[in-house]
Parts: C-alpha cells; sequence; structure tokens
C-alpha cells in the first residue's frame, strides 16, 4: 500500500493546490478572496446550489493451395520507431501510432482511402474521435457522446460529439453536446460518464483541462429532461467540482466513473490515477455531485502500472445472464475494476470483490491483477467504458479502436477512430475467472443472406476458398474440431501466437484468412494455434495476425493474441465481425476478444474475400461455418428539417 501511504502523507502535509487561474470565461477561482468578492461567492454558490438542487429534485471469416508460397509472400517489416503521443504536454495519451518514416510512405488511392471507412461501426461523418464518453439510455434513446475534434483529424480542441440511436446499430448525429468555453475545460472537455439518479435527473461529471492544464472534474446536466434528444447541457457554474488532491500530480487526475450509492446512502464516483509508477484510483463520496470527500482508502491501487485512464467500475452476477446496475452489490455479486494504461495503451481488468464498508476492492487471484492480467481486448481498443442499459438490463461496453495508419494520412482520409459494436458483458459462470463479450443482440437485424459450410476437412498446408463472393460486411460464425494425425507426433516447438499464420507447428495454427485478394498478396488471418503442455493437458492460444494485411509499408501491423480457456466439451469456436479496415474476432463466447485495424491496397471493394486455411503439420481440421453478409448501418445527421 505504497501509494495508499505517501497519499495519506501528503495529505497531511502543506497543501498547494493548484497554480492561479487566471478567467478565460465563467468565474475565476483564486486562492485569496476579498470580503466583498466572498460575499459574492457565498451568495453565488448558495443561489448554484439551490439551482442545482432544484434540478436534481425535478423528476430522469475448393480447391487447395499452400498457405505460403515458398516465401513469394515478402514479409513486410515496419521500421517503425515511437515518438511522444500526441497530447503528452496536456498530460494525456491520444494518438498512439508509432511514427514511420516518410520514405516508407505508401501512394494510396483515393479509393483505398473510402474503403478504409466502416459501414456498420460508429464514426463520425469526418475529423478525429476517441474515448466513449457518458453512454446512456434515456427516453428511448440510446446516446453516446465521444472526444471529438471539429477541427480535424489529429487529437485536439476536444469537445463532446453527441449520436443517438433506438438499437446500439443505427445512429443520428446530433449537435456537439459540449465544448471548452470555460477556463476550466479550456484545453478540452475530457472523458466522463453519466450517472442517471433514481428520481430520472442526469449527471455528467468529466474532466476538464483547464487554462493551466491542470485536470479538474467538472459537473453538467441537461438543460431540459423533457427532451429526449438531450441536446443542451448546462455546465455547473461552480465548476470545477474536484481539483487534485494533495500529493496527486496536477495532469495526473481525470475520467470520474458513473456514480453508484453505497449502504451509507452517499453516492461513490472512482477517478484513476498514478503516484509514481503506481496506477491507482482515488474515490470520493458525495451526497449532491456538488460537494465531494475523498476516501480515506484507495478502491485499488497496483505498482508499476503507470497512469490509470478511464476508469471502469461495475458489479457483474455471477450467476445470471443479466447485467446489473452500477450500485447493484448483494451475494451473488463480483465488481470489475478496468484501467486503461497510458504507458502501454492498453484496456486491461482484473474480477474482485468489493468492500461498500471501506471502499476498497480486492482481486479474486492477486497474480491476474489490474494491469497485469487480463485485457478487455488483445488488439487494437483502447479507453473503454461501460453503462447499464435499463431498457434491457444488460450492461453493454463501448471502446475506441484508434488507427495504425500515419497522422498525414489520416489528415488526408479527413477521418480517425472508430467505435467498436457495442458489446453484452457477462460474467463468465463456466470459467469463473472472465467476463464474456459479445455483439449486441440488435446486431443481427444487419444480416443478409448467409451461407453454410459444412464438415469442410481442411489438410495440413492448406487453404480452402469460401465462396461468398464480396466479403468486406460479413458475421461470420466458426467451429473447428482437431483430426491428430497418426503419423504425427504431437509434440510442440512453439507456442502462442508465434510470428503469425506463418510460423507452423504440428498443431497449428488454423483458421480463417479474412479481407484476403486471390493471390493471398494481403491477408488477415485469425486463428487458432494449440500447444500440448506437460501432463497432457493441451492449451489454446487464439490469434490475430495482421503482419501480411497490407503491402502498403506504412501502417503498423501486429501479431495480437492469447491463450483463452476451453472448457471440457467445448468445440474450438469464434464469431468475427468484419466492416471493412475493422476486424473483431470473440473467442469461445467471447471469452478472449481482438480487434484489428487493416489497411489493404488489393483486396478492397469487390476483390476481398475469405478463406479457411490450415497451417499445422500434424492435424487435420474439419471447420463447420455460417456467414452472413451484413447490411450498412444507417448512420447520418439528424434529420431535424424533418422534425415539426
Ligand atoms: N482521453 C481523454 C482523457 C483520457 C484519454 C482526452 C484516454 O480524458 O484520459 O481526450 O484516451
Amino acid at each position: 500500500m505504497d501509494a495508499q501511504k505517501s497519499l495519506r502523507d501528503t495529505q497531511q502535509a502543506h497543501y498547494t493546490l493548484l497554480p492561479e487561474y487566471p478567467s478565460v470565461a465563467g468565474p475565476p477561482v483564486t486562492r485569496r478572496r476579498t470580503l466583498k468578492g466572498c460575499a459574492l461567492v457565498i451568495a453565488s454558490v448558495v443561489f448554484l446550489m439551490s439551482l442545482v438542487a432544484l434540478i436534481l429534485s425535478q423528476s430522469q471469416e475448393l480447391s487447395q493451395k499452400p498457405v505460403e508460397k515458398d516465401g513469394s509472400v515478402p514479409l513486410v517489416t515496419n521500421t517503425t520507431s515511437f515518438s511522444e503521443p500526441r497530447g503528452v504536454a496536456q498530460g494525456v495519451s491520444a494518438k498512439s501510432n508509432p511514427s514511420l518514416s516518410d520514405e516508407l510512405s505508401y501512394n494510396w488511392t483515393n479509393a483505398m482511402f473510402s474503403w478504409q471507412r466502416t459501414s456498420y461501426h460508429f464514426q463520425p461523418e469526418k475529423n478525429w474521435m476517441n474515448d466513449p464518453d457518458g453512454p446512456l439510455f434515456y427516453k428511448g434513446w440510446y446516446h453516446l457522446f465521444y472526444q471529438y475534434n471539429p477541427d480535424s483529424a489529429v487529437w485536439g480542441n476536444i469537445t463532446w460529439g453527441h449520436a443517438v440511436s433506438t438499437d446500439l446499430i443505427h445512429w443520428l448525429y446530433l449537435p456537439i453536446a459540449m465544448v471548452p468555453d470555460r477556463w476550466y475545460d479550456i484545453n478540452g472537455v475530457w472523458t466522463g460518464s453519466a450517472t442517471i439518479l433514481p428520481d430520472g435527473q442526469i449527471v455528467m461529471l468529466y474532466t476538464g483541462s483547464t487554462n493551466t492544464t491542470v485536470q479538474v472534474q467538472n459537473l453538467a446536466y441537461p438543460a431540459n429532461l423533457s427532451d429526449p434528444l438531450l441536446l443542451d447541457w448546462v455546465k455547473y457554474s461552480g465548476n470545477p467540482v474536484l481539483v487534485p488532491p494533495p500529493g496527486i500530480g496536477y495532469k495526473d487526475f481525470r475520467d470520474p466513473t458513473t456514480a453508484w450509492i453505497g449502504p451509507d446512502g452517499q453516492w461513490r464516483i472512482t477517478i484513476g490515477s498514478k503516484i509514481n509508477k503506481t496506477g491507482l484510483s482515488l474515490v470520493y463520496k458525495t451526497t449532491d455531485f456538488i460537494h465531494y470527500h475523498l476516501s480515506y482508502n484507495l478502491l485499488h491501487e497496483v505498482p508499476g502500472t503507470g497512469m490509470w485512464e478511464c476508469v471502469d467500475f461495475y458489479p457483474v452476477s455471477t450467476n445470471g445472464s443479466k447485467g446489473l446496475d452500477t450500485s447493484v452489490n448483494a451475494p451473488g455479486v463480483k465488481h470489475i475494476l478496468k484501467a486503461s494504461l497510458d504507458d502501454t495503451k492498453v484496456d486491461h481488468y482484473a474480477i474482485g470483490t468489493y468492500y461498500a464498508g471501506n471502499d476498497t476492492w480486492v482481486p479474486d487471484n492477486p497474480k491476474e491483477d489490474v494491469g497485469i492480467g487480463l485485457k478487455v481486448d488483445y488488439g487494437r481498443y483502447y479507453a473503454s467504458k461501460t453503462f447499464y442499459d435499463q431498457n434491457k438490463e444488460r450492461r453493454i461496453l463501448w471502446g475506441w479502436i484508434n488507427e495504425t495508419d500515419t497522422e498525414s494520412d489520416d489528415l488526408r482520409k479527413g477521418w480517425a477512430s472508430v467505435q467498436t459494436i457495442p458489446r453484452n458483458v457477462l460474467f463468465d459462470n463456466k470459467t469463473g475467472t472472465n467476463i464474456l463479450q459479445w455483439p449486441v443482440e440488435e446486431i443481427e437485424t444487419l444480416r443478409l443472406n448467409s451461407s453454410e459450410f459444412n464438415e469442410v476437412v481442411v489438410g495440413p498446408g492448406s487453404v480452402v476458398p469460401l465462396d461468398i463472393g464480396t466479403a468486406t460486411q460479413l458475421d461470420i460464425f466458426a467451429e473447428f474440431e482437431v483430426e491428430k494425425l497418426e503419423s504425427e507426433e504431437t509434440e510442440n516447438d512453439a507456442t502462442g501466437c508465434g510470428r503469425g499464420s506463418i510460423e507452423r507447428t504440428k498443431l497449428g495454427p488454423f483458421g480463417i484468412l479474412v479481407i484476403a485478394d486471390d493471390s493471398l498478396s494481403e491477408r488477415t488471418p485469425i486463428f487458432f494455434r494449440l500447444h500440448n503442455s506437460t501432463g497432457g493437458d493441451v492449451t489454446t492460444f487464439f490469434c490475430a495476425d495482421e503482419t501480411r494485411s497490407s503491402i502498403a509499408p506504412d501502417v503498423l501491423k501486429r501479431v495480437y493474441g492469447t491463450e483463452v480457456p476451453v472448457v471440457d466439451g467445448e468445440k474450438l469456436s469464434f464469431r468475427v465481425l468484419v466492416d471493412h479496415s475493422i476486424v473483431e474476432s470473440f473467442a469461445q463466447g467471447g471469452r478472449r476478444v481482438i480487434t484489428s485495424r487493416v489497411y489493404p491496397t488489393q483486396a478492397i471493394y469487390g476483390a476481398a474475400r475469405i478463406f479457411l486455411f490450415n497451417n499445422a503439420s500434424g492435424v487435420n481440421v474439419k471447420a463447420n461455418l455460417k456467414i452472413w453478409q451484413l447490411n450498412s448501418a444507417f448512420i447520418h445527421p439528424f434529420p431535424f428539417d424533418q422534425i415539426q
């Protein structure tokens, strides 16, 4: 409890709060006040408290050919170097791509860029987007806010973009909800969360980067609760409601969570931070969302994990199939603690127990603690956030899929980033050691014609084309059975995902090739690889290999993967959503997820194909697949002009 102790010691020492705040807009906050100033401030506070009290009190994936053509497909190697991501000066992560040398620049065409835009994943019409913010369901509409730069396809000038949907699939863009226009958020209206109070009021807490780039927490609320679109937002005039406490760096205090109620009737929120290299989460209690009390205890801390961004904290039922509202804490409930690790740009979570008495959380398995164990998604994914959907009694997870091309290409495209398909989150009561993530059921409304392939036997070193026509928008479900070849020993010489799909072992890899052209000059393999462990146990790895996804040299291409639990009696299975440059892959019912970002140059439009492959040397693989073509979602500006 080093960080905890350090924090307490500092709290007892002299407290230098924040640098002085010159007024930009809105009321200045200074450390010394004149008597007249004090009277004015007191009167304003009384007025504002009454106003907020009034608002809070008002009603709320047949011919066979070799996978590798004797090395004729060149290994695309990135000569990458990582530079400081944009936003570090402001104390925040943003574009975290490697900077790729200009000599590697590919001759992209507008047609290639256009193809990269997704058809059923949410993305703004243009410009930059990052974290999902304040998702909620209100009066028949799902609301998604998001970090948005209205001026450019790179991070900066962060506002809250806003869109609504009745089904989490088709979206209507609304006007920007909040812009940086006050001293306390002039450097950015950063990430935050919504809380719907029992009486129907909505509280939005968000991080503002002040005029001196100090991170503070601010309160905002809808101007008109009778408006289902929640178009107008009021920033509480007494903002900020929280400033970095003593011992916490002024750029290490951000991203308040949805609030939950403890047994004492008080609301709690948690906010990510760090002390030295220890990532941590602070807890504050409040009754009115204006005044806060810092808890003596940290919710949790993990040495060596660095700054925790976008902390998420929520209950899951260990024996149910429904999601839980954020305040639920009872027998049969476990709590998920998630942190987005600023140092690695990876979202990690752990399962544990929340002790409401002292507002602490303890992981079930300390070896799988937050930041050192499970990842929410093992691919390109960051800054995720859940919300409780009271409409369908489920917990929905959003996550930001960032780009892996260059900033200059983003500027040429005019846009950057996509949100994942919203995922339903449940505790996995078969393993007891992970959550399950599955695309929301509404995505099935996009399904068009389907093709089935039954008991397709794929021999060692083979590729089987799956004739489904164009393969750019797909929902693929695939099951695999492995038949050991009698002639072969099945000892393994490699484990994990290795160097991707080209690295053959007796037991893998096998799976599918998506976004592949006929010559396989470009392809993205999604696959399993098995490993015989000592004692006869088989370990299963689930992997996605981007290394040959594009012949363009100026995009980052990685092999992603992890071990996935397979319960006795289960077949190996995965579901893959293909949407142009996005491939979202869910193994074993969603125990592990890998999101890939691919930028092909040949395997686009009508040239995109799908194949089965088996690059194992010691097994035949029998596959069953069902593949749906998916329609495009309707994602357009809200038709205000058609509404009276
Ligand atoms: N993005 C926001 C921050 C958050 C970071 C700024 C995570 O609030 O910590 O755009 O991507």
